[in-house]
């Protein structure tokens, strides 16, 4: 295919030694060529460049990226081989309301996804991304999730206008050759589009962060694409991630039977070397790369980390459930991740990092809040303004990130990219009330149940009112491809595809006491519900039964060298079946919501616990 020549090419975004078609040849290859031929005839830009996933043409982007401005070389002495971008002001966040599924019927999408029509959606994309991508190189990144040729990965191709998006991309995924030999020779890829949506005309500057006021983030899981238009940031512009990772993969184990979940996934080894691995869904930036790189506070326990953001799951032939972390980098929430919280991930983020939306030191480090107790005297804040402790206003943006690759985490496993049997999940929320600090399901069915009733306060990695209470089931509310009532009978229905399922529990690290501190210390010592939850397999920890499901026996729960009062204890575990019986009103609500697609199981699981909750006020 030839290289699309442009009188108007900017010698700032040539590289003379990369970027050309890779001479791979076998049947897969004509419709991968065609489909980028397709795309750079609408979206018209100055140049196609085949990325190789070479480290010298990684090198290359960079240093043009630093050229250009795009991002900030920092201090190599102090975070060697890092970058800093800043994004522009309304670009900050993935936006849920401009993320659409476009499915060939309504009834596909569901009550909360934004629907609207597959034809309808094209003719609205198409005139804006015609021309969108002039005076700009298209970039053909082929990515694989899961490591090349294993046999839960997926492969897919992402076309953007960002060379932001290359470089996050070759940190999130595997990029390069083997993957477009692998398209060559006829495995199945997801086609995915990208535009920043900002043409350059002729002799026109370029900006740091080139956006669209007008962003549209379009998922077609019929054909199995996905176009974004006008959002360089995170998830909206590394459609590897939360677009193809989870919303159409989420469709892709449907129709194939398995599953794409928003969890982390670790392996726990017990004092005696016994290892155990646990998948764990959190809604967003409620502490899930905090979980990944758990330091247990108890003697004798190991974390190693797998994942922190997603997990792919499949029935395996010895009638388990295996999982992988397709991702093979992280893209993590920097606020409140330091010392003191994830020491892990600050060793993580000892170099080769690129980071968005941070504050600059003044000696070319960067700076979050939370990174240490203290903040410097003088930063350079997100916006690029001078900053100070005085300032009355955040130094790095509440959403800004870091993304950096996953081998680099010390708690890396060894064998990280390989599937494992899955022993546990845990379904977790950050609720201040209600919700006990850890409760075991009684069988799948009443842990699908409490899956689909999690609900979070907001934060600040989507938009919206930071603190409202948001129902997200299974944490997959944002992500989910289809409807979720059907998604949730696909979570029943897994339970019927392995003899030995994983055990199924509800956490909650976020409970405050009537005075609204925080009853349970957290971060590491979450390693003590681990711990209760392992010994619980092993048969070894004593729980109670209540209406909600089995919580710690007294005194099971391991909590030497930690003091929390008794009363805190108390509160961590109280069930107020008042409260109860109005949440189980809500869930009743929300259920509604998806009509006769809810689960007629999953209905008479709340009818059950309205009996155990009514029987216990009696
Ligand atoms: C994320 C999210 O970025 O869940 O991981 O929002
Ligand atoms: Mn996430």
């Amino acid at each position: 295919m030839a290289i699309i020549e442009s009188p108007t090419a900017r010698a700032t975004t040539e590289f003379a030694s990369f970027g050309a078609q890779p001479d791979i040849d076998g049947p897969g290859m004509a419709a991968l060529v065609a489909w980028v031929d397709e795309v750079a005839a609408l979206t018209q830009p100055d140049r196609i460049h085949w990325v190789d996933g070479s480290a010298e043409e990684n090198a290359a982007l960079l240093e043009q990226m630093v050229a250009d401005g795009t991002l900030i070389k920092l201090n190599d002495e102090k975070r060697p081989g890092s970058y800093l971008a800043r994004s522009d002001e309304g670009d900050v966040a993935r936006l849920e309301s401009r993320t659409f599924i476009s499915s060939e019927r309504e009834e596909d999408a569901g009550p909360t996804n934004n629907w609207v029509a597959p034809a309808e959606m094209r003719a609205t994309l198409r005139p804006l991304f015609e021309g969108s991508m002039r005076g700009r190189t298209m970039f053909v990144v082929p990515f694989s999730m899961g490591k090349i040729g294993g046999p839960i990965s997926q492969l897919g191709v992402q076309l953007t206008d960002s060379p932001y998006a290359v470089v996050s991309i070759e940190i999130m995924t595997r990029v390069g050759d083997a993957v477009t030999e692998l398209i060559a020779e006829g495995k199945p890829w997801v086609r995915t589009v990208h535009s920043v949506g900002a043409p350059l005309r002729d002799g026109e500057e370029d900006v740091a962060w080139p956006s669209n006021d007008e962003k549209y983030i379009v998922h077609f899981p019929d054909t199995l694409e996905v176009w974004s238009f006008g959002s360089g940031y995170g998830g909206n512009a590394i459609l590897a991630k939360k677009c193809y990772a989870l919303r159409i993969a989420s469709v892709l184990g449907r129709d194939q039977g398995w599953m794409a979940e928003h969890m982390l996934l670790i392996r726990v080894l017990d004092p005696q070397g016994r290892a155990y691995h646990v998948a764990a869904a959190f809604p967003s930036a409620c502490g899930k790369t905090n979980l990944a790189m758990l330091r247990p506070t108890i003697p004798g326990w190991k974390v190693e980390t797998l994942g922190d953001d997603i997990t792919w799951i499949r029935p395996g032939e010895d009638g388990r459930l295996y999982a992988i972390n397709p991702e093979a980098g992280f893209f993590g929430v920097a606020p409140g991740t330091g010392e003191s919280t994830n020491v892990t991930a600050v060793e993580t983020l000892w170099g080769n990092v690129l980071f968005t939306n941070v504050a600059l030191t003044d000696d070319g480090d960067v700076w979050w809040e939370g990174l240490t107790d203290e903040a410097p005297d003088h930063l350079i804040d997100w916006r690029g303004d001078d900053w100070t402790p005085d300032s009355g206003r955040p130094a790095a943006h509440p959403n800004s990130r870091f993304t950096v690759s996953a081998a680099q985490a010390p708690s890396i496993a060894d064998d990280w990219e390989e599937a494992v049997p899955l022993d546990v999940i845990l379904f977790g929320g950050r609720r201040a009330t209600n919700v006990p600090l850890v409760v075991e399901s009684f069988n799948w069915e009443h842990g699908v149940f409490l899956g689909s009733t999690i609900s979070s306060e907001r934060t600040a990695a989507a938009e919206g009112k930071v603190g409202e209470l948001r129902r997200d089931p299974f944490a997959m509310m944002p992500f989910c491809g289809y409807n979720m009532g059907d998604y949730m009978a696909h979570w029943l229905e897994m339970g019927g595809k392995a003899e030995k399922l994983p055990k199924i529990y509800q956490v909650n690290w976020f409970r405050r006491g009537a005075d609204g501190r925080f009853l349970w210390p957290g971060f590491g010592d979450n390693s003590r519900v681990i711990d209760w939850v392992i010994r619980r397999l092993q048969g070894e920890a004593e729980a109670v039964v209540t209406p909600i499901g089995l919580i710690p026996a007294p005194g099971s729960l391991n909590l030497d060298g930690i003091e929390v009062p008794q009363e805190d204890l108390d509160e961590l575990f109280s069930i107020d079946p008042d409260a109860w019986l109005e949440d189980a009103d809500l869930t009743e609500e929300f259920y509604s919501l998806f009509g006769d697609k809810t689960p007629a199981a999953l209905r008479a699981q709340l009818d059950a616990l309205r009996t155990r909750l009514k029987a216990a006020k009696d």
